[in-house]
Formats: C-alpha cells, sequence, structure tokens
C-alpha cells in the first residue's frame, strides 16, 4: 500500500530516530519488537528510486542479509530472513517473514522470531527449518546470549493450524547446544545450524559453522528426540585454511534426475553437495561427494577443490546461501543474499541494503562433476510483451539494440552460434583465474572469438553500460569458454564497487549450444551461461540508464561473425512486500 502522507511519515522516522537511541543504549538489545506493519507502513515508492527492484525479493526499506528457514507448508512457501527493523545497515537482527504461494509474489508477516530468551537476547542470527515426521516444521536457529556467546536454540510453530505460521514459540530447555570448556568449541565461531537429517538409526543429525585455527568445521551433533543434542568426536567435514564457515549447506542430489531430494534421502543412486560461506573472503564454494554415514563424514570427490577457486553457485555478489526440498515440486531450490555494491553513506541515504537472488532450482549436471541452477520457472508468469529475435548475424564490431522490451526489468535469453572456431584466441597457460582474465579482457578488449553478449542497463550514446559476454579460447584440442560481467562502464557514480566478476562455463561449443540468460531488474543483473552451468549476479546503480531510459543491446566485439537467435521480455512488477 502507497501512503504519501508526509505528516505521518514524518512522525514514524521520529519514532524510529527515538527507537534507535533507546537501542544503542541498551546494547543493542531490541526489546518491544514493533509491528512489521508499523515498521513499513512509512513506506512509499518514492519515484527518484530507480535501485529498488520490481520482482526481486526485498522489503520496503532497511537492511536485510541471509536467507533463513525457507520451507514449504501446506501449500505456501514460507521466507525468513536476516533483518534489521531499525536501520539499513547490520544490526539488531530479527527474523523478518513473508510468505507466497509462488515464489514471486510476497506477503510480509511480523517478524517470525526476535530476542525474548536470555538464548538469544543479543541477536537472532541465521537458521534453518527441519520438517519433522508428521509435517511439523520446527527452526534451529542461533542466538547471541548475554555474553555473546553463539549457542544454538530451537523454535517451532504455536499453531500448526494457521496455514502462513504466524507466531513462533520458542522452548524454555534453550539454548540446545552451547559453546564450553567440554566440548572446546569457540563462542564466537559456531553458529548457523543446517537443516537436519534422519539417518538409518533414527537419530537426527545437524551441522553447525565453526573453526580451530583457520581450520573451518562443520560441527556436528546427534539427538534421538531434537531436544538432546550431543556432539559429535569428529567434525562431519574441515578444510584448513579456510577460516570461518558460515551458513554451511548440506544435501543429497539425484545422480539420474533432475528431481530434488529429502534432506534424510541416502542410498545408491544419491551423490551429495557441502557448501560453505568464507567469512574471511565473503564468498561461497561448493563441494560434490559421498556421504559414508557409518562413519558420520563428508568425503568431497576427487580433485574437489576446498577453496573458493573450486566450484561456486554464483561467480559475483551471492552469500549466506541456502537450500530447501520443495515437496510440492520435487525440487530442491537455492536462495542467496545478493549485498549492496554501493557505499554505506549511499546505503543509508536511499534507506535500504540488500536483495535476494530469485530462487533458483538446482540439480546435479549430467557430468556429475558441477550442480546447474536455473531461475525457478514460477518467475516466468511474469513474462510479458516477448520480443522474438529474429536469426540474424551479428557481424563482428557491431552493436544491435534489442527494441520493444523495459530494458530495466526484463528476461532476455540468447543462443550464440559460432560456425568457424579456427579464430579462438590461444589460451595462455597462466590464464586460470576467470575473474582476472575478466578484468584484463574486458567488453571493449577485441578478441578473436568474442566478447560476444548483452549490453544491459545501458544508456542511449553508451555512456552507461553493464556487458554480459563469452570469450572463447582454444587450448590444445579442446575450447575454453569463458563468462563475464563487467560493471566497470556500469555507473557514472565512481563510489561503487565496480568488480568485474568471471567464470569458465564447462560447454563444448563445437558440439553443444551457447546460450546466455540474464535477469534483469533496475539494479541487479543475474546471468546464467551454459544453461545454469555458471551463474554470474552484479549490482549496478546507474544514473542514466534508469526506469525507461534504459536499453538492451547484443554486441559482437570480436572479429568473427556469430549468429544469433533468442528473445526478450518484458517483466512485471511483482508483489514484493
Ligand atoms: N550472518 C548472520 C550469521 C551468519 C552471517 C548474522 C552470514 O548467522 O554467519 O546476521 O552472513
Amino acid at each position: 500500500m502507497a501512503i504519501s502522507s508526509p505528516l505521518l511519515y514524518c512522525f514514524l522516522s521520529l519514532w524510529l530516530g527515538l527507537a534507535v537511541h533507546q537501542l544503542e543504549a541498551s546494547h543493542q538489545v531490541y526489546r518491544n519488537l514493533p509491528t512489521y506493519s508499523q515498521l513499513t507502513s512509512s513506506h512509499h515508492h518514492l519515484v527518484n528510486e530507480p535501485y529498488r527492484t520490481g520482482y526481486h525479493f526485498q522489503p520496503p526499506k532497511n537492511w536485510i542479509n541471509d536467507p533463513n528457514g525457507p520451507l514449504i507448508y501446506k501449500g505456501i512457501y514460507h521466507f525468513f530472513y536476516q533483518y534489521n527493523p531499525l536501520d539499513a545497515v547490520w544490526g539488531n537482527i530479527v527474523w523478518a517473514h513473508s510468505t507466497s504461494t509462488d515464489l514471486v509474489n510476497w506477503t510480509p508477516h511480523d517478524a517470525a522470531i526476535y530476542p525474548s530468551q536470555p538464548s538469544d537476547i543479543n541477536g537472532c542470527w541465521s537458521g534453518s527449518a527441519t520438517i519433522l515426521p508428521g509435517g511439523k516444521p520446527v527452526m534451529l536457529y542461533t542466538g547471541i546470549d548475554p555474553q555473546n556467546r553463539q549457542v544454538q536454540n530451537l523454535a517451532y510453530p504455536k499453531n500448526l493450524s494457521d496455514p502462513f505460521l504466524r507466531e513462533w514459540t520458542k522452548i524454555p530447555q534453550n539454548p540446545l547446544m552451547a559453546p564450553s570448556q567440554a566440548n572446546q568449541i569457540n563462542a564466537s565461531s559456531f553458529r548457523d545450524p543446517t537443516t537436519a537429517w534422519l539417518g538409518p538409526d533414527k537419530k537426527w543429525r545437524v551441522i553447525i559453522g565453526g573453526k580451530t585455527n583457520q581450520t573451518g568445521e562443520a560441527i556436528l551433533y546427534r539427538s534421538k528426540d531434537f531436544l538432546n543434542w550431543v556432539k559429535a568426536k569428529q567434525p562431519l567435514h574441515s578444510a584448513e585454511k579456510t577460516g570461518m564457515w558460515e551458513c554451511p549447506d548440506f544435501f543429497p542430489v539425484s545422480i539420474h534426475s533432475q528431481n530434488g531430494l529429502d534432506t534424510s534421502k541416502i542410498g545408491p543412486n544419491v551423490k551429495h553437495v557441502f557448501k560453505v560461506s568464507l567469512d574471511n573472503t565473503r564468498r561461497e564454494y561448493y563441494t560434490i561427494g559421498t556421504y559414508n554415514i557409518d562413519k558420520d563424514i563428508y568425503i568431497p570427490d576427487k580433485g574437489s577443490v576446498e577453496s573458493d577457486s573450486g566450484l561456486r553457485y554464483d561467480y559475483g555478489k551471492f552469500y549466506a546461501s541456502k537450500t530447501f526440498f520443495d515437496s510440492s515440486k520435487n525440487r530442491r531450490i537455492l536462495w542467496g543474499w545478493i549485498n549492496e555494491s554501493s557505499t554505506v553513506e549511499d546505503d543509508i541515504k536511499k534507506g535500504w541494503s540488500g536483495l535476494q537472488a530469485i530462487p533458483r532450482t538446482l540439480w546435479l549436471d549430467k557430468s556429475g562433476k558441477q550442480l546447474v541452477q536455473w531461475p525457478v520457472v514460477e518467475i516466468e508468469k511474469l513474462r510479458e510483451k516477448e520480443v522474438k529475435l529474429p536469426s540474424s548475424v551479428l557481424k563482428g564490431g557491431s552493436v544491435h539494440e534489442v527494441l520493444g522490451v523495459t530494458a530495466a526489468q526484463a528476461d532476455v535469453e540468447i543462443t550464440f552460434g559460432i560456425s568457424d572456431l579456427k579464430k579462438a584466441e590461444v589460451l595462455d597457460p597462466s590464464w586460470t583465474n576467470p575473474q582476472l582474465l575478466c578484468s584484463q579482457k574486458g567488453a571493449s578488449v577485441k578478441g578473436g572469438l568474442g566478447p560476444f553478449g548483452l549490453l544491459v542497463l545501458a544508456s542511449k550514446g553508451l555512456k552507461e553500460y553493464t556487458s554480459v559476454f563469452y570469450r572463447i579460447f582454444k587450448d590444445h584440442n579442446k575450447h575454453v569458454v569463458l563468462l563475464c560481467s563487467d560493471q566497470s562502464r556500469s555507473s557514472l557514480n565512481k563510489d561503487n564497487d565496480k568488480t568485474t566478476y568471471g567464470a569458465f562455463v564447462n560447454v563444448d561449443p563445437l558440439h553443444e549450444k551457447l546460450s546466455l540468460r540474464s535477469l534483469i531488474d533496475h539494479s541487479i543483473v543475474e546471468s546464467f551461461g551454459g544453461e545454469g552451468k555458471a551463474c554470474i549476479t552484479a549490482r549496478v546503480y546507474p544514473t542514466l540508464a534508469i526506469n525507461g531510459d534504459a536499453h538492451l543491446y547484443a554486441f559482437n566485439y570480436g572479429t568473427e561473425d556469430v549468429k544469433i537467435t533468442g528473445s526478450a521480455c518484458s517483466l512485471k512488477t511483482a508483489k514484493i512486500n
């Protein structure tokens, strides 16, 4: 609802201002939690807010970070997230809550979990949902206790007949897991419980992120009743020199099908995925491997790289991600937090910070060596005004405008056909870091095969644009495909972080089609290369290419011609809280 009464706005900002003072005086402890509607009713969509999104999840204002406890219950999707009800910077963290029937349109509810017990009085940090037998959801989450120790708590829905699960109750036994001298857990490195899974011995297992010195650890606990948890002697997994493991995720994937699996599924047709978010670098990585249930350890496949130079869900901005099993459609869905690339000062000025990526379905690639991700199919409901790009040749050195779509809010998919791969540049053996390679060979650096791709959020005359493009290299008998997202020209504002991102995409351009899909939404560009084999998300803040002044182009700055076909759709605005 858009309220435009300046008086009401003044009143609420005054009231919030006062609350901030009280808060500082009380050591960031947040009491007397106002309702969500009280907190957000002062919002009115200003014309002068070019960076707010049309279909990416965000609350009307303030700071958001990690996705928490996603689940489906009685046909309704629940999404919780780390939220600061008072400010556009991190702090006073509660679990905000929204629900949806389609993962696209969202209705806000009051905060679900907020400081109210000693075991979480200094903050309610990240956690996950587990669906207990009989379909009952419970949350395990990290609380910050009066000594600022990180402990694990349990909350459950007060009323299971409410499909919106609006009220959550904390059990008096909290915390269920806490650091101590005996268990040698570091009280400031013990957080973010995963969804629990049930072993064949009828015991529940959960992992919690931790570290010992610079060794990242997935601390394992077991329980018969979900209340009494016993720490296992060894972690489920650990890796040296990776630092603190935040938001671990551990789940099975099917070897033969794209269907998702319940988190407790084990068996011969199943591999496991292990993901962590590295506090040291603010990047994530995952490996694919085997869960040895007898030893209760996870073993990454041979050749796995245990650092953020290994496999990543997303090679741009994407952090603290979490999956859940959608039992209604048999798929596993990934949520991820997309931070800003603007300065804190700008975030405070605009009054908000942080987005969620469009939820992605994910599955194991046919090769068994990586995951594939694709935006949930429901997002296609927002498509309107599809513009077909008839098969045409994009000559070397040319730019072609895609007309007829709202370029600031669009879904574009283009396939590139290369008839002659002979002109591919030879890959230097030292070019092993795709991000570095993309920043050295940005969109304006001519090559043989490439750069070709899209110029998105581009101003007329190309003073501003974000380029998402491919380059193809020759490496002995094979070809290497590089996908880049180059933000260096994305905004005339010099203060933004404009890091160039890059990823190698495991496709063979000789035998497979080479496609690129980008979801463009005012200040975010999510790109999917190789039909979801490599994803790159960027945040950009154009000053000219905003709303109706944004344009979309296909380009080819290589010497060789490239055939293109595809389509672009305007996307309608979703109901985002
Ligand atoms: N964010 C939460 C922590 C988590 C971190 C606090 C990751 O639980 O480790 O807001 O972004």
